[in-house]
Protein backbone atom coordinates (compact mmCIF):
# COMPACT_ATOMS: atom_id res chain seq x y z
CA UNK A 1 0.00 0.00 0.00
CA UNK A 2 1.47 3.17 -1.10
CA UNK A 3 0.61 6.36 0.38
CA UNK A 4 -0.57 9.44 -1.13
CA UNK A 5 -0.84 12.41 1.39
CA UNK A 6 -2.67 15.19 0.40
CA UNK A 7 -1.91 17.22 3.32
CA UNK A 8 -0.21 20.87 3.76
CA UNK A 9 2.99 18.98 4.23
CA UNK A 10 2.56 17.94 0.61
CA UNK A 11 1.23 21.13 -1.05
CA UNK A 12 3.57 22.99 -3.44
CA UNK A 13 3.62 26.54 -2.29
CA UNK A 14 4.15 25.50 1.38
CA UNK A 15 0.44 25.64 2.22
CA UNK A 16 -2.34 26.93 0.28
CA UNK A 17 -2.18 25.38 -3.22
CA UNK A 18 -2.13 21.69 -3.01
CA UNK A 19 -1.27 20.36 -6.92
CA UNK A 20 -3.99 18.10 -8.01
CA UNK A 21 -0.79 16.89 -10.84
CA UNK A 22 1.65 16.59 -8.01
CA UNK A 23 -0.40 14.14 -6.40
CA UNK A 24 -1.57 12.59 -9.68
CA UNK A 25 2.12 12.10 -10.80
CA UNK A 26 3.27 10.84 -7.42
CA UNK A 27 0.16 7.81 -7.79
CA UNK A 28 1.86 6.98 -11.17
CA UNK A 29 5.08 6.78 -10.21
CA UNK A 30 3.77 4.08 -7.35
CA UNK A 31 2.13 2.26 -9.99
CA UNK A 32 5.11 2.04 -12.15
CA UNK A 33 6.71 0.65 -9.22
CA UNK A 34 4.39 -1.44 -8.20
CA UNK A 35 2.21 -0.41 -5.96
CA UNK A 36 -0.94 -2.82 -5.03
CA UNK A 37 -3.30 -0.35 -3.25
CA UNK A 38 -2.68 3.31 -3.00
CA UNK A 39 -3.60 5.08 -0.19
CA UNK A 40 -5.10 8.62 -0.24
CA UNK A 41 -5.78 10.66 2.59
CA UNK A 42 -6.42 14.52 3.67
CA UNK A 43 -6.05 15.13 7.11
CA UNK A 44 -2.75 14.84 8.86
CA UNK A 45 -2.94 12.00 11.69
CA UNK A 46 0.93 13.25 13.10
CA UNK A 47 1.17 13.49 16.63
CA UNK A 48 -0.22 16.91 17.97
CA UNK A 49 -2.18 17.84 14.59
CA UNK A 50 -5.03 19.46 14.43
CA UNK A 51 -8.72 18.17 12.98
CA UNK A 52 -10.03 19.06 9.80
CA UNK A 53 -12.91 20.72 9.03
CA UNK A 54 -15.09 18.35 6.59
CA UNK A 55 -15.14 20.73 3.75
CA UNK A 56 -11.51 20.87 3.31
CA UNK A 57 -10.96 17.09 4.04
CA UNK A 58 -13.41 16.60 0.85
CA UNK A 59 -11.48 19.28 -0.96
CA UNK A 60 -8.48 17.56 -0.57
CA UNK A 61 -9.45 14.21 -1.44
CA UNK A 62 -12.37 13.60 -3.29
CA UNK A 63 -10.60 15.45 -6.72
CA UNK A 64 -7.69 13.13 -6.57
CA UNK A 65 -9.82 9.98 -5.86
CA UNK A 66 -12.10 10.81 -9.04
CA UNK A 67 -8.67 11.23 -11.03
CA UNK A 68 -7.22 8.30 -9.68
CA UNK A 69 -9.93 5.52 -10.06
CA UNK A 70 -9.26 5.17 -13.82
CA UNK A 71 -5.99 3.93 -13.11
CA UNK A 72 -7.27 0.25 -12.50
CA UNK A 73 -5.77 -0.31 -8.95
CA UNK A 74 -7.40 -0.48 -5.83
CA UNK A 75 -7.81 3.03 -3.88
CA UNK A 76 -7.59 3.10 -0.07
CA UNK A 77 -9.24 6.56 1.61
CA UNK A 78 -7.73 6.97 5.06
CA UNK A 79 -10.40 8.82 6.94
CA UNK A 80 -12.34 9.14 10.65
CA UNK A 81 -14.89 11.03 9.03
CA UNK A 82 -18.40 9.25 8.02
CA UNK A 83 -19.34 11.80 5.62
CA UNK A 84 -16.07 11.45 4.07
CA UNK A 85 -16.61 7.52 3.91
CA UNK A 86 -19.68 8.00 2.43
CA UNK A 87 -18.56 10.37 -0.52
CA UNK A 88 -15.78 8.21 -0.83
CA UNK A 89 -17.37 4.86 -1.10
CA UNK A 90 -20.22 6.59 -3.76
CA UNK A 91 -17.07 7.75 -5.39
CA UNK A 92 -15.64 4.28 -6.05
CA UNK A 93 -13.08 3.87 -2.97
CA UNK A 94 -11.96 0.22 -2.67
CA UNK A 95 -11.16 0.23 0.92
CA UNK A 96 -11.95 2.54 3.81
CA UNK A 97 -8.72 2.99 6.26
CA UNK A 98 -10.06 4.55 9.59
CA UNK A 99 -7.26 5.32 11.93
CA UNK A 100 -10.25 5.52 14.77
CA UNK A 101 -11.41 2.11 13.87
CA UNK A 102 -14.79 3.57 12.65
CA UNK A 103 -15.76 4.56 16.27
CA UNK A 104 -17.39 7.51 15.31
CA UNK A 105 -21.07 8.39 15.31
CA UNK A 106 -22.13 7.29 11.68
CA UNK A 107 -19.55 5.65 11.13
CA UNK A 108 -20.60 1.84 10.87
CA UNK A 109 -23.44 3.11 8.73
CA UNK A 110 -21.54 5.45 6.33
CA UNK A 111 -20.03 1.58 5.62
CA UNK A 112 -21.56 -1.00 6.52
CA UNK A 113 -23.63 -1.26 2.78
CA UNK A 114 -20.78 -1.12 0.80
CA UNK A 115 -18.38 -3.81 -0.41
CA UNK A 116 -14.89 -2.08 0.44
CA UNK A 117 -12.51 -3.42 2.24
CA UNK A 118 -12.33 -1.70 6.02
CA UNK A 119 -8.82 -1.69 7.56
CA UNK A 120 -9.70 -1.28 11.30
CA UNK A 121 -6.60 -0.10 13.36
CA UNK A 122 -6.23 0.60 17.21
CA UNK A 123 -5.02 4.23 18.26
CA UNK A 124 -5.22 5.22 22.19
CA UNK A 125 -6.74 8.41 22.51
CA UNK A 126 -6.61 10.71 19.54
CA UNK A 127 -3.51 12.44 17.38
CA UNK A 128 -3.49 15.07 19.56
CA UNK A 129 -2.93 13.33 22.54
CA UNK A 130 -2.06 9.63 21.69
CA UNK A 131 1.64 10.54 22.76
CA UNK A 132 1.36 12.08 25.88
CA UNK A 133 2.74 9.23 28.05
CA UNK A 134 0.93 6.31 26.45
CA UNK A 135 0.48 3.41 29.38
CA UNK A 136 -0.96 0.52 28.76
CA UNK A 137 -0.89 -2.48 31.42
CA UNK A 138 -0.12 -5.49 28.59
CA UNK A 139 -0.37 -3.72 25.10
CA UNK A 140 -0.11 -6.81 22.95
CA UNK A 141 -3.58 -8.11 25.21
CA UNK A 142 -5.14 -4.57 25.25
CA UNK A 143 -4.27 -4.07 20.95
CA UNK A 144 -6.20 -7.49 20.44
CA UNK A 145 -9.15 -7.07 23.29
CA UNK A 146 -9.82 -3.27 21.26
CA UNK A 147 -9.47 -4.78 17.53
CA UNK A 148 -12.16 -7.39 18.69
CA UNK A 149 -14.56 -5.72 20.09
CA UNK A 150 -14.52 -3.41 16.71
CA UNK A 151 -14.73 -6.63 15.15
CA UNK A 152 -17.71 -7.72 16.73
CA UNK A 153 -19.42 -4.47 16.60
CA UNK A 154 -18.89 -4.43 13.15
CA UNK A 155 -20.16 -8.36 12.53
CA UNK A 156 -23.04 -6.68 14.67
CA UNK A 157 -24.04 -4.26 12.56
CA UNK A 158 -24.10 -6.90 9.43
CA UNK A 159 -20.78 -6.12 8.40
CA UNK A 160 -19.26 -9.42 6.81
CA UNK A 161 -15.83 -10.06 8.28
CA UNK A 162 -14.64 -11.31 5.02
CA UNK A 163 -13.96 -7.14 4.48
CA UNK A 164 -11.86 -6.45 7.76
CA UNK A 165 -8.11 -6.53 8.22
CA UNK A 166 -6.86 -5.63 11.17
CA UNK A 167 -3.69 -2.32 12.27
CA UNK A 168 -2.25 -2.47 15.57
CA UNK A 169 -1.71 1.35 14.79
CA UNK A 170 2.50 1.70 14.89
CA UNK A 171 2.71 4.78 16.71
CA UNK A 172 -0.50 5.75 17.83
CA UNK A 173 -0.32 6.42 21.44
CA UNK A 174 2.61 3.92 21.99
CA UNK A 175 6.06 3.72 23.12
CA UNK A 176 9.08 2.61 21.04
CA UNK A 177 8.63 0.00 23.67
CA UNK A 178 5.01 -0.71 22.77
CA UNK A 179 5.61 -0.75 19.27
CA UNK A 180 8.67 -3.03 19.22
CA UNK A 181 6.59 -5.61 21.47
CA UNK A 182 3.15 -5.45 18.89
CA UNK A 183 5.90 -5.92 15.99
CA UNK A 184 6.95 -9.14 17.33
CA UNK A 185 3.66 -10.02 17.98
CA UNK A 186 1.79 -9.85 14.62
CA UNK A 187 1.78 -13.35 14.66
CA UNK A 188 0.25 -13.88 17.76
CA UNK A 189 -2.45 -10.57 16.73
CA UNK A 190 -3.33 -12.36 13.41
CA UNK A 191 -3.92 -15.82 14.81
CA UNK A 192 -6.31 -13.98 17.81
CA UNK A 193 -7.95 -12.46 15.56
CA UNK A 194 -7.98 -14.21 12.28
CA UNK A 195 -7.87 -11.56 9.96
CA UNK A 196 -4.97 -10.12 7.76
CA UNK A 197 -3.16 -7.46 9.21
CA UNK A 198 -1.99 -3.95 7.75
CA UNK A 199 1.58 -2.35 8.87
CA UNK A 200 2.49 1.14 9.15
CA UNK A 201 6.26 1.63 10.13
CA UNK A 202 7.19 3.59 6.90
CA UNK A 203 9.18 6.40 8.27
CA UNK A 204 7.86 6.34 11.83
CA UNK A 205 9.34 7.90 14.98
CA UNK A 206 10.59 4.63 16.04
CA UNK A 207 12.61 4.18 13.11
CA UNK A 208 14.41 7.27 13.52
CA UNK A 209 14.38 6.61 17.41
CA UNK A 210 16.20 3.51 16.77
CA UNK A 211 18.59 4.94 13.70
CA UNK A 212 18.89 7.99 14.84
CA UNK A 213 17.57 9.66 11.70
CA UNK A 214 15.44 12.32 10.43
CA UNK A 215 11.80 11.57 8.38
CA UNK A 216 13.64 11.89 5.27
CA UNK A 217 16.86 9.46 5.83
CA UNK A 218 14.66 6.73 7.18
CA UNK A 219 14.46 4.06 3.91
CA UNK A 220 16.77 1.54 5.00
CA UNK A 221 14.79 1.14 8.61
CA UNK A 222 11.67 1.01 6.99
CA UNK A 223 12.65 -1.34 4.65
CA UNK A 224 13.85 -3.41 7.75
CA UNK A 225 10.72 -2.89 9.79
CA UNK A 226 8.63 -3.71 6.44
CA UNK A 227 10.08 -6.97 6.19
CA UNK A 228 10.56 -7.93 9.65
CA UNK A 229 6.60 -7.29 9.36
CA UNK A 230 5.94 -9.61 6.32
CA UNK A 231 8.22 -12.27 8.17
CA UNK A 232 5.64 -12.36 11.14
CA UNK A 233 3.01 -12.50 8.67
CA UNK A 234 1.82 -8.97 8.10
CA UNK A 235 -0.45 -9.08 4.93
CA UNK A 236 -0.33 -5.26 4.01
CA UNK A 237 2.41 -2.72 3.94
CA UNK A 238 1.38 0.88 4.22
CA UNK A 239 4.90 2.24 2.76
CA UNK A 240 6.24 5.64 1.49
CA UNK A 241 9.31 3.88 -0.28
CA UNK A 242 6.90 1.93 -2.65
CA UNK A 243 9.89 0.83 -5.26
CA UNK A 244 12.28 0.38 -2.74
CA UNK A 245 10.32 -2.17 -0.47
CA UNK A 246 8.63 -4.11 -3.52
CA UNK A 247 12.63 -4.90 -4.36
CA UNK A 248 12.97 -5.80 -0.93
CA UNK A 249 10.14 -7.82 -1.03
CA UNK A 250 11.49 -9.74 -3.88
CA UNK A 251 14.77 -10.71 -2.81
CA UNK A 252 12.73 -11.73 0.37
CA UNK A 253 10.58 -13.67 -1.12
CA UNK A 254 12.24 -15.45 -3.08
CA UNK A 255 15.55 -16.20 -0.37
CA UNK A 256 12.39 -17.66 1.27
CA UNK A 257 10.94 -19.58 -1.39
CA UNK A 258 13.94 -21.07 -2.83
CA UNK A 259 15.20 -24.91 -1.59
C1 LIG B 1 -3.09 7.01 7.93
N1 LIG B 1 -2.08 6.22 8.61
C2 LIG B 1 -0.90 6.68 9.10
N2 LIG B 1 -0.23 5.67 9.68
C3 LIG B 1 -1.01 4.56 9.54
C4 LIG B 1 -0.88 3.22 9.93
O1 LIG B 1 0.18 2.80 10.63
N3 LIG B 1 -1.85 2.36 9.63
C5 LIG B 1 -2.97 2.78 8.95
N4 LIG B 1 -3.92 1.87 8.69
N5 LIG B 1 -3.15 4.05 8.56
C6 LIG B 1 -2.18 4.92 8.85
Amino acid sequence: MGVVNVTPDSFSDGGHFFSLDAALSHAEQMIVDGVDIIDIGGESSRPGAQPLSLDEELRRVMPLLYALRDYGKPISVDTCKPEVMHEAIHAGADMINDINGFRAMGALTAVKDADCALCIMHMLNDPQTMQLKPTYGDVVAEVIAFLQDRIEAMEQTGIARNRLCIDPGFGFGKTVEHNLALLKNIGKMQTSLGLPLLAGLSRKSMIGVITGKPAKSRLAGSIAAALFATAQGASILRVHDVAETVDALKVWQVATLHS
